[in-house]
């Protein structure tokens, strides 16, 4: 059991019963190719949480307020598959326990067992993939559950949006959908296209977020940065809008490898984290019951179950 609560906020705001969010940290670098330490990114969110104002000006609320419930880490790391599976399985569980589920990894291949969870509960998922890297391949390196491989079975199970890629295999373009597919090079000069991706998006929408889409002027600390990407208020501008005109079911970001010279991309990325909480629950009462609107029917027999522990 976690002693430690998320942001160091109250116990009574960080019991599992009462939260309406639960945070799951997945702390696995197992198949990243140019640097590692991405196992080392939860810690540094967490920490720089802790130091972070809980108000958020822009929304004039305190997200906290909702609960935030922070799991015990998934500390599986005995192959990429199996890592996969935990992720899959312990998202699923708490989505089943009607909780807006967010992980925090991690290298993305962990994103496999994130949406195969929600991709289950909910209906007609789009994902939306914000990274610099098209993540495409069908295997790499002898496995499907490589992090060059993170969205190849999103791409074939659910509406996939792809924003911020400017970086992928020639491969990968036999897989890619250039209609559903945003290069950062075109966003650069295209003044639409927040409103292009978010007409391309279904009701339900799951986001992963690598913050390697973001440029490396703000986030130098990630595994493999690119130029050319996302800056500050252009991702918040587009995450409100898509956080106002969707129902978002949850989200994970990844890829922080957090640098001991470097603090401002750990604070980057728990800030950011609070903004997606921020927007998600912005006309909410946090006395308000939550509604995932997760599909019951499909998830009779856990959901069953689950109803009888209550
Ligand atoms: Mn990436």
């Amino acid at each position: 059991m976690n002693t430690k609560t998320y942001a160091g906020i109250a116990k009574e705001h960080a019991a599992l019963e009462t939260s309406k969010i639960v945070l799951i940290p997945v702390p696995y670098d197992g198949t990243s190719t140019f640097q590692k330490g991405a196992d080392k990114g939860p810690d540094a969110f967490l920490h720089a949480s802790e130091n972070m104002e809980l108000y958020d000006i822009e929304t004039q609320t305190e997200v906290y307020r909702q609960g935030v419930y922070l799991a015990d880490a998934i500390t599986e790391n005995s192959s990429p598959e199996a890592v996969v599976d935990a992720v899959h399985k312990k998202t699923k569980e708490f989505i089943l326990r009607n909780k807006f589920v967010t992980i925090f990894g991690g290298e993305h291949s962990i994103s496999i067992g994130t949406i195969r969870a929600f991709n289950e509960c909910f209906d007609n998922l789009t994902v939306l993939h914000i990274d610099a890297h098209a993540d495409l391949r069908k295997e790499y390196e002898g496995s499907s559950c490589n992090h060059a491989c993170a969205v190849y079975e999103a791409s074939q199970t659910t509406n996939l949006i792809q924003v911020g890629i400017r970086s992928m295999d020639v491969a990968e373009t036999t897989v890619l959908d250039e209609d559903k597919t945003w290069f950062a090079h075109d966003m650069a000069t295209d003044e639409y296209w927040m409103d292009n991706v978010i007409e391309a998006l279904g009701d339900n929408v799951f986001i992963t977020f690598d913050l390697d889409a973001l440029d490396p002027s703000i986030m130098p600390s990630t595994g493999t940065p690119e130029p050319g990407g996302l800056l500050w208020y252009e991702t918040l501008d587009f995450l409100r809008q898509v956080f106002e005109e969707k129902n978002v079911v949850g989200f994970d970001i990844v890829e922080l490898c957090p640098r001991e010279e470097d603090k401002s991309s750990d604070f980057l990325a728990a800030k950011l984290y609070y903004k997606m909480l921020s927007y998600k629950f912005a006309g909410e009462d946090a006395g308000e019951e939550f509604e995932s609107n997760f599909n019951q029917e499909k998830n009779t027999i856990t959901k069953f179950k689950d109803s009888n522990n209550d």
